[in-house]
């Protein structure tokens, strides 16, 4: 078939086709509530998030009616009680729930994860009950955005680092500082933000839009997660009520204990978008003729297509079982490390082979490679670097930190 009657068939199909792939029949570990919450989200995907995500991301653009539609698709904070809100479900659908949206787009995972991995599960771990009363049901049905501010202009992989502060004025805290490269913050109603009391000690705080002092620039310029968000939050002189302090945990592992969870969920998603390239690239290596024959008859082409389906197979196994470990509250931080690192780097050598594969047509916006390839280099950064996770997994194998 030539470029031009792919695009033709590609705009007449005007339908997502994605079909996962499964080598390995992991569909027979997953439990009947899991399919179900899977097909839902794709469904959701294919109607709402395919036909216009290309747009979107060419765009720039963040299309912000998604959030009250993610609320209600279940998307946000699915493993929180349902009496906040939340879907009470186990850490495998919420692993599903990431790889689906993630299929669609990185950038519209960040919008999910960010809510329901860093803003509802830390005011579900340690806030107050009168905290998640008034937080959580608004923040599960997408009347309300969040944000989670730990990085700074100049901490970003070293957060215990951070200058952001805050002091006791008897009636209220005092907050200053900046954190920046934030998703959701341009758009969020509230903000959690880490910053440190007059002692050093790192707590969290539930920032709200419109204190006095507090605003939220965007982030111009970016070529990755165009379709998602970015901003600073800035803190000049912010009065935060004495009830917006997260009491139940403080220190840095109140934070990192936020980033397993949604690292955990970046390690399903990265998979979906993996998956997205290697279906597209398949139908592509049947579809387009080069010297008489599919190119997917030449073995190169198939060495790429079989390597592609290896990792995902390895992927998909490394995330069942550590959805299991986080369901029985075993998984480790360097286990969630693991599957992170791995999967992403899959994800990223996978959307950069489908994108040889379908040739110069891998550049444009007919086919999503190129998007999720580029978004893919801000996966691969955020929620700690390649090689951040490789220090913890260092850290594990040895017990040595070799941070500094
Ligand atoms: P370290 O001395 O190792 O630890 C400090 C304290 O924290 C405890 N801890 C944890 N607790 C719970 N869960 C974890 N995962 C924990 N990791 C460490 C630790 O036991 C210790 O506790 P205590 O009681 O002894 O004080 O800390 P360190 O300063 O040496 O740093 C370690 C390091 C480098 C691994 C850590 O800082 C790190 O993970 N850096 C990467 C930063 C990062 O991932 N930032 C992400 C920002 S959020 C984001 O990117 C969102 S993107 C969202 C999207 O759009 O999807
Ligand atoms: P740096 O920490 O300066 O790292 C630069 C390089 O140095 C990296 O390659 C790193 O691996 C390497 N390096 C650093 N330290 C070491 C070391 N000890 N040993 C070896 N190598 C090292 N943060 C939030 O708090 N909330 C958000 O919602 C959020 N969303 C984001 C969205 C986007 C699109 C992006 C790009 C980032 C987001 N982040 C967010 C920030 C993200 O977590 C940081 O970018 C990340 O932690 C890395 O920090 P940095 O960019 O300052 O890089």
């Amino acid at each position: 078939m030539s470029q031009e009657e792919l695009i033709a068939v590609r705009k007449s199909q005007k339908q997502d086709l994605f079909e996962s792939p499964d080598f390995y029949a992991i569909d027979d570990l997953l439990e009947e509530e899991h399919k179900l919450v899977r097909s839902s989200l794709r469904d959701f995907v294919k109607k709402e998030i395919s036909p216009s995500i290309e747009g979107w991301a060419q765009n720039n653009h963040f299309p912000s009616e998604i959030v009250k539609k993610f609320g209600e698709v279940g998307a946000f904070g699915p493993t929180v009680p349902e009496e906040y809100g939340g879907g009470g479900l186990d850490y495998i659908s919420y692993g599903l729930i990431m790889q689906e949206i993630e299929r669609g787009d990185s950038g519209m995972r960040s919008t999910a994860s960010v809510q329901g991995s860093l803003v509802m599960y830390p005011i579900y771990k340690y806030g107050t009950e009168e905290q998640k009363r008034k937080f959580l049901p608004a923040l599960a049905n997408g009347d309300m955005l969040g944000c989670f501010g730990l990085t700074e202009p100049d901490h970003g992989s070293n957060p215990g680092g951070m200058v952001t502060n805050f002091k006791d004025k008897g009636d209220h805290y005092l907050l200053n500082g900046a954190k920046m490269w934030i998703s959701n913050a341009p758009e969020a109603d509230i903000a959690v933000v880490w910053a440190k009391n007059e002692e050093g000690r790192i707590h969290g705080l539930i920032v709200e839009r419109g204190m006095e002092g507090f605003s939220t620039p965007t982030t111009h310029g970016k070529w990755s997660l165009r379709a998602s968000c970015t901003g600073e939050l800035v803190f000049d002189n912010v009065k935060v009520p004495k009830e917006n302090l997260l009491p139940g945990r403080s220190g840095l592992g109140a934070p990192l204990s936020c980033l397993d969870s949604a690292r955990y969920g970046i390690a399903w998603g990265a998979l979906g978008a993996a998956m997205d390239c290697y279906d597209s690239a398949k139908r592509y290596a049947l579809e387009r003729k080069q010297f008489g024959k599919p190119i997917g008859s030449f073995q190169l082409v198939q060495k790429k297509l079989a390597e592609m389906l290896t990792e995902i197979t390895k992927g998909q196994l490394v995330n069942w079982r550590l959805g299991k470990l986080m369901n029985e509250g075993k998984a480790t931080t360097a286990q969630i490390s693991l599957a992170k690192r791995n999967n992403v780097e899959v994800a990223l050598n996978i959307a950069r082979e489908a994108r040889q594969i379908h040739g110069g047509m891998g550049i444009t916006g007919e086919y999503p490679i190129m998007r999720h390839m580029a978004n893919l280099e801000s996966v691969v950064t955020y929620e700690g670097t390649h090689d951040i996770h490789l220090l913890i997994l260092g850290m594990d194998i040895t017990g040595i930190p070799a941070f500094e």
